[in-house]
Parts: C-alpha cells; structure tokens; sequence
C-alpha cells in the first residue's frame, strides 16, 4: 500500500494523464488481439493482414464511447462490452464448429432447426473456446489500477474532442472497407452468399452489425400486417393456377426415386455446339437425345444466383426483390419439393461437395424440410477443381451414398467445377480424358468457359452412365437443369462475336440466357425435344404431376400441360417476361415480337400482361415476406 502510494507520487504529471486511458487502451488491444485471434480460427486460407483493418476500426468505433463515461461508469462499459463480445466470439466458434460458417440473427431464430437432434450445445463447444474469456483476468487488474490513479481531471469537452476524433477515424476506414467491397461484389451485404469471406473483408463487428441491420429491415419492412383481403387474393390466384390438374404424364413418377441436377453455370448455347470439329458437350447431347428436351427453357434467378436456381426448382416461388431468398427467408415455411416427397415416405437429401454455410443452404435445407444435406464435410476433399472438391469426386462419392440410401428417394445434387471465371484450366485439362482443343479461344473467358463446361459434361457422362449401369435409371426420373449464366453481360460481345451475331438487341442477350433443361424417363421414354418457352419456376408444377402431388401454393406451371399455347408465363424478377410470342424487355420499356425480332408497340392486352406479371412478383413477395405458407396451411 505505502510502496504503491509512492510509485504514483512520483509520476510525471503526464504519465498520469495517459494511464488515466490505460483502461482503455488495454481494452482496445486485447480485443483487437481477440478478434484478429477469431478471424485466424474460422478461416486460415483468407487470413492475411488485410483483415487488421476492418478489425480495428469496428473497434475504434465501439472504443470511442469510453471517453463520454469516467470512473465507475466507464469501468461498467467496458466490462459489458467485452462480456458480449466474448459470448458472441465464443458462439461463432461454436457456431463454426459445427456449421462452419457464421452465426446470423436468422439462424438464431431458427436455432431449432439448425443443431442436428444428436449434438447438443455442450458437444459444439469445448473448453479452448473460453480463453475468449480470460481476458477478465488482466482487465479487471488494469481497471481497479486505473480506477486508483484516475483524479478525474480529464474535463468532458476534453473527453467529447476525443470520442469524435476516434470514431470519426474509425467509421472513415470502414466506410473505406465497405466500399471496398461493394466494389468488388455488390450483392455481397444484401445476399450474403459468403459470409465467411465478408467477415473476413469487414471483420467479424461489422458483420454481426449488417446482419442485424439486414434482419431487423425486413421486419420492420414487413411489420405491417397484411390486409385479410390481400392474403385471400394471394391464396386465390394461387389456387386458380394449379386448379386444372395435369392429364398429360400425370403419376408418371409415382413410386420412382427423383434425381435432380443442377449444374453450375451451364448455359444452352454449347449444347450440341462443336469448337474446331469437337462436340463441347458430348455428352449432355447424348443425354438430351435419350430424354425430353426442353429448348426454350429460362433461368430466372436475381441476386441469390445459384441459390435461387434451387430456391426457385425447389419452390417455385419467385427470388427476392433483393438479397437472396436463401437467406433473408430462411425461416419461412416452405412447401418444397422435398417437404411433399418426404410425406409421401420419400428420402430426401441434398448434396453439394463445398462449405455447408455457402447461401446459407445449411440452415435453408432445413426449412425444406432436406432429410439430410451432404455438405463439404460429408466429402472426402479428394481432388480439387476450379472452387472446391471436382464434379468426379463429388459425383463418385455421391452414387456411393446414393446406393445407401433407402428407395425411394429423392437426391438433389449442385455440381460446382465449372463455376465462373473457370481459370482453373489446367485442373479442367489435367482431369479431361476427352480434351478439348478451344484454338484461338485458348485463355480468354469463352475459351476457359468451353474446357470447365466440357469437363463438367465429361463427369455427369460417367455419372449418368453408372446411374444406367446399376439399373437405377430403371426406377428413377432425372432432371438436369443449368443454374444461371456462364458468360455475364459485361462479356457478352465474346459470346456475340463467337456465335456470328451483327445488331444485338436485348431480345437477343435474352435469348441467349436459356439454360438446357431435361427430364429422363425410364427406358429413354418421352425422349424428344419439347419447344414449350418455360423457366426454373415450371419445374416443381411439372414434377407435382409426374409424383401426384397436390401443392397449392406454386406460381409456375406444369410444363407439359400447358393452359393456353406452347408457353408457361415465364416472369423474371425484374419485371420482364415472355409468353412465347413476345418478349417485354422491363429495363427500356420494350416489347419484342420473338418470330421477326423486331420491335413492337404496347397494346393495351401487352399492357395487361405487363401488369399480370408485376403482380404476381408481388404476390410472391408479400407470400414470403408474411411468410403466407405457414398462415394457409393453417
Ligand atoms: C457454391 C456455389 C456457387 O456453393 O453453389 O454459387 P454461385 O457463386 O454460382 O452463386
Ligand atoms: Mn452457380
């Protein structure tokens, strides 16, 4: 006590004046050093020193209120601070652990869903994960010092100067990193796709702040009760356009397993398409003739990309105006292709050989109602291709657990390799038995886009003839559709120039965003090519019919018992549509006659369809954004 008494006397005055911050200053850098330790743990391989800055200006920011508090108060804030920061460090990691991704105020919400029935919350955390806690045992020291030193002489305008100086400082670099990666992906913070990677960019604070912000503004957008009268239309219009059950194929998949793929960035043009005499797709086009055939088919996905090639096959339900539905629904309830198969005594599973977390697909396969997911854990990483695990391991290793499971079943399989901007060219070669020879396209992105999609073909080939070897084609339904793009609009002059194509129009980059699209049935029945202008939102009406299932709550329609014509109304989320004869463009305000290219003017029946497919865009939006499901079902 003496001795301490002395050591303060004979400090300099201003010694003083800044061990009157160390409580602060110890904090700052133990959390800093917390956070930076976290960033380490859950992803190594994007672990640089590029992620210290976000880091330290979430910090800054929450740092800069200590200076409105002293003496007892100050003590209090930041005990409370680090206290929650540590529980919400600690939950990451277990959250990681387990999920391998990100804890989000909506997984949260859905925790039930999320921890299998055999883990509990004591088998995801271990004891390492509390050191985040033992922090305690130098600020508290540092605290009861400073408090002991602290005369308080610091006057508040003082005090004032310094909370704007810092989170002035500190909200300027993170504005500079959010820009940052706006640039860089500007979906990224509504959609989150890759939360692992936007921690990392913004650092684990700030992500937990837009998550909050992302699901907090859904709510308050969607507080407002829908008025009965909405809900009833929603649920009529919904009711009328599944009201005449299919003739057509009707029960044809009754009792068979389905197996449906979705193949990464696979676009229509390369079907049946050569380069320098070599079929680019082999064998696809070997597949398309033993199935029917579906030419005329559309992507129709927004921001959640692949997720939304799922979301809409799977649900039939439109994307999110914004972000992904994957994401911001996650706690909906859903009538989904697997939740109706699993009550007719199907086993569903889903498998797809990356990061459980990636579109939130592991919280989202659970509001599905998936069985199981079969995610990068559930994959030996045997051999990598372009992104992750190769579509020949996953595919291999997938027909080994499909050959487990109990029939009938239904599997939904996402391939991965041939995912943009395919630079992995020497992995595509290196594992192409067949290869081929792009000449002058060699490293430009058409070029690399023909070698990963000739790979990709060459896996599903072997996939689809094992799946005929075994005899499971016998017994089954396979579906194979593309999920979106390949080339996006910013190269589409390659793809223009490679194809011949003079005067372009936007019809003409619309046509061009067909995805192949086909069903094989047992014995090659059906094959042939069926012209109908369709999308990603006509599969589940078309696969209800072929298993007899009965699900009112669908916007597309069966595509092989179409109501009127030879199209489905094919809506994409940005308010453009096509009814097979014309084509509305919604970004000029343009209709196109789809047999002359040409322009047409609106009529008043055009004006009619226009507004027919903005309502049913907001059908399905005010559909999700009640989740209106759960209330029908009721
Ligand atoms: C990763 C994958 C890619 O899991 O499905 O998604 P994308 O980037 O194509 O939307
Ligand atoms: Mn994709």
């Amino acid at each position: 006590m003496r001795f301490s008494a002395i050591y303060k006397n004979t400090l300099s005055e201003k010694t003083r004046k800044i061990l009157n911050y160390g409580d602060i200053i110890v904090f700052f850098i133990i959390l800093v050093f917390k956070l930076i330790t976290y960033g380490k743990e859950i992803s190594p391989e994007y672990f640089d020193s590029s992620v210290i800055t976000p880091i330290i200006a979430s910090v800054l920011i929450i740092f800069s209120f200590s200076f409105l508090f002293k003496g007892k108060k100050r003590t209090a804030y930041l005990l409370i601070i680090d206290l929650i920061i540590s529980l919400i460090l600690i939950s990451d990691i277990a959250y990681f652990r387990y999920n391998k991704d990100i804890i989000t105020v909506s997984a949260v919400q859905t925790a039930k869903l999320l921890v299998g029935v055999k883990s509990s919350v004591a088998d995801v955390l271990s004891i390492k994960d509390f050191m985040f806690l033992l922090d305690i045992i130098i600020l508290v020291p540092t605290f009861i010092y400073v408090k002991s030193i602290n005369k308080n002489t610091i006057k508040l305008k003082f005090r004032l100067v310094l909370f704007l100086a810092v989170f002035i400082f500190g909200a300027a670099l993170d504005a500079q990193q959010f820009h940052k990666v706006n640039v860089e992906q500007p979906t990224l913070l509504t959609a989150m796709s890759n939360r692992i990677y936007l921690t990392k960019m913004i650092g684990n604070l700030n992500f937990h702040v837009v998550d909050a912000y992302n699901f907090t503004s859904t709510k308050v957008k969607n507080s407002k009760k829908l008025p009965e009268a909405r809900k009833n239309a929603i649920n009529n219009y919904l009711k009328n356009n599944n009201s005449i059950p299919g003739v057509k194929f009707k029960s044809e998949g009754s009792g068979k397993n389905l197996i449906m793929i979705q193949v990464e960035a696979l676009q229509g043009f390369v079907v049946n398409k050569s380069i320098n005499g070599k079929e680019i797709t082999p064998n696809l086009n070997k597949w398309i003739n033993k199935s029917l055939y579906f030419d005329n088919y559309f992507y129709q996905v927004a921001q959640g990309n692949t997720s939304d090639a799922e979301f809409m096959s799977l649900n039939s339900l439109y994307p999110a105006q914004s972000g992904a539905a994957y994401y911001t629904y996650a706690g909906n309830t859903f009538n989904s292709i697997p939740k109706d198969l699993g009550d007719k005594g199907y086993y569903t599973a889903a498998l797809h050989g990356y990061n459980e977390g990636f579109w939130n697909r592991n919280v989202m396969y659970k509001s599905e109602k998936f069985d199981d997911f079969y995610g990068q854990t559930s994959y030996k990483n045997d051999e990598v291709v372009g992104m992750g695990l190769s579509d020949e391991s996953f595919l291999n290793q997938s027909l080994a657990k499909m050959k487990t499971f109990k029939q009938p079943y239904f599997s939904f399989l996402i391939t991965l390799s041939s995912h943009y901007p395919f630079n992995d060219t020497a992995g595509y070669e290196k594992y192409t038995m067949n290869k081929l020879d792009v000449g002058e396209y060699k490293d430009t992105l058409l070029g690399n886009y023909f070698e990963g999609i000739h790979y990709t073909d060459e896996q599903l080939g072997k996939f689809l003839d094992k799946l005929d070897k075994e005899g499971l084609t016998k017994n089954s339904i396979i579906v194979l559709y593309g999920d979106h793009f390949a080339i996006p609009k910013e190269n589409i002059n390659q793809l223009y120039s490679f194809e011949g194509i003079k005067d372009p129009t936007d019809l003409t980059w619309y046509e061009y965003q067909k995805v192949p699209m086909f069903i094989h049935f047992p014995d090659d029945e059906h094959k042939g090519v069926n012209h109908t202008y369709s999308g990603q939102m006509d599969i589940y009406p078309t696969i209800a019919n072929l298993y007899n299932i009965s699900n009112n709550y669908m916007f597309g329609e069966d595509i092989l018992n179409v109501k009127d014509g030879d199209s489905t109304n094919v809506t994409f989320r940005n308010g453009s549509f096509t009814d097979g004869k014309i084509f509305y463009v919604s970004w000029t305000n343009t209709y196109y006659d789809i047999a002359t290219g040409k322009k047409i003017k609106e009529t008043p029946e055009l004006n009619k369809k226009k507004e027919a497919a903005t309502t049913e865009l907001e059908y399905s939006d005010d559909l999700l954004n009640h989740n209106l499901i759960k209330t029908f079902l009721k």
